[in-house]
């Protein structure tokens, strides 16, 4: 039986995180590994672009991003991972998407609320057309499913709407790309109050240090009904337990936890202390995978390459056909 093709990207706006790892790459890992899925993934540079960015150190973190996933188990026997600007098509489908995605559309998008507050006009076209070039991203490879997070499901439905628009204008060309959700929907900053991200300043990354890490947890907000050890919480109103624990713990550990929080048998720093070594467990392979690939970037590079490659070709046939139903050649 054919397998069933599956498309995501990540963005190198800053050093991969638990979020990251939770919400979208640990599942793309299982997709890959469990045989019924093929994987296409990409660090996409260009949507980076859509916010304030160095130019000097924006390959860097292209980089550094391909082979955290590499780290977390992406490889080359298994899927197909790129760096977008590689493929050039990715821009070349965004502008023809462009000319059927409508302004009152793409202003309904929340993401491109949140990042424009404030802002005025002074906020670039490309954050307003930032789901268009998601959109080409999928549809260049007719990805049937994207696994995402929480935050990019409007923006796959848009991708749905421009598909039907295209096929009913141009004529059957792309699937409708389905959503594949998984458990950890939207993961929450150490500050509890926001979703974790790049760019909030809120996060655990990936490639931490234990001591690093503990800096972080040590502080971070739990039950507010825990003001003293002998108070006792409820851990699903915790955003510790809620937001990590509940994915980085075993059963048993889970249950202990939750007793020790409902009964004030354990405190929260003992808690932490659990979590922090089920994280280790999980997190400390990873990071010692990451550090060995980072002493050989060719491998990586070589990688990326033949990815690239194989992308540009599939890219093409798609543009081929599309160039040609929209009219232009
Ligand atoms: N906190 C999160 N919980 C669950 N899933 C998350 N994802 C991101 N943050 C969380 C998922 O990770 C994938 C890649 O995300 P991205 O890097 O393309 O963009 P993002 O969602 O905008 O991630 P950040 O960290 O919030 O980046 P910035 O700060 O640059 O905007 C996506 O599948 C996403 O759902």
């Amino acid at each position: 039986m054919a397998k069933k093709l599956f498309f995501s990207g990540i963005q190198p706006t800053g050093e991969l995180h638990i979020g990251n790892y939770l919400g979208a790459i640990q599942r793309w890992v299982k997709l890959v590994d469990s045989g019924e899925y093929e994987g296409i993934m990409c660090v996409v540079d260009y949507h980076a672009m859509t916010v304030p960015y160095e130019q000097a150190t924006l390959k860097q973190r292209s980089l550094e991003a391909a082979t955290m996933l590499m780290a977390c188990g992406i490889s080359a026997d298994k899927a197909l991972l790129f760096i977008q600007s590689y493929v050039p098509q990715h821009t070349e489908l965004a502008w023809v998407l462009n000319c059927s995605c409508m302004i009152g559309e793409l202003s309904r998008m929340t993401q491109f609320k949140d990042k424009s507050k404030d802002k005025g006009e002074s906020v670039a076209v490309g954050l307003f057309t930032y789901p268009v070039l998601m959109a080409a991203d999928i549809l260049l490879y007719k990805a049937a499913y994207v696994p995402v997070g929480e935050d990019q499901i409007q923006h796959l439905e848009l991708a749905r709407e421009i598909v039907r628009r295209f096929n009913s204008r141009f004529g059957e060309t792309f699937p409708e790309p389905q959503p594949l959700i998984g458990e950890a929907k939207r993961i929450m900053g150490l500050d509890g109050e926001s979703k974790m991200s790049k760019s909030m300043g809120n996060t655990i990354a990936l490639s931490e240090s234990p001591e690093s890490i503990w800096k972080k947890l040590a502080p971070a907000k739990t039950d507010e009904r825990r003001k003293k050890r002998s108070d006792p919480g409820v851990p699903t109103d915790c955003n510790v337990y809620m937001s990590y624990h509940r994915y980085f713990s075993p059963a048993e550990d889970l249950a202990y936890v939750d007793k020790g929080c409902r009964s004030a048998g354990i405190g929260c720093l003992e808690c932490k202390k659990l979590l922090a070594k089920n994280m280790e467990k999980e997190l400390g392979p990873i990071r010692k995978r990451y550090e060995d690939l980072r002493q050989h970037p060719q491998k990586v590079e070589a990688y990326l390459n033949e990815s690239a490659e194989k992308c540009r070709a599939i890219a093409e046939a798609t543009m081929h056909e599309v160039r040609s139903k929209i009219g232009v050649r």
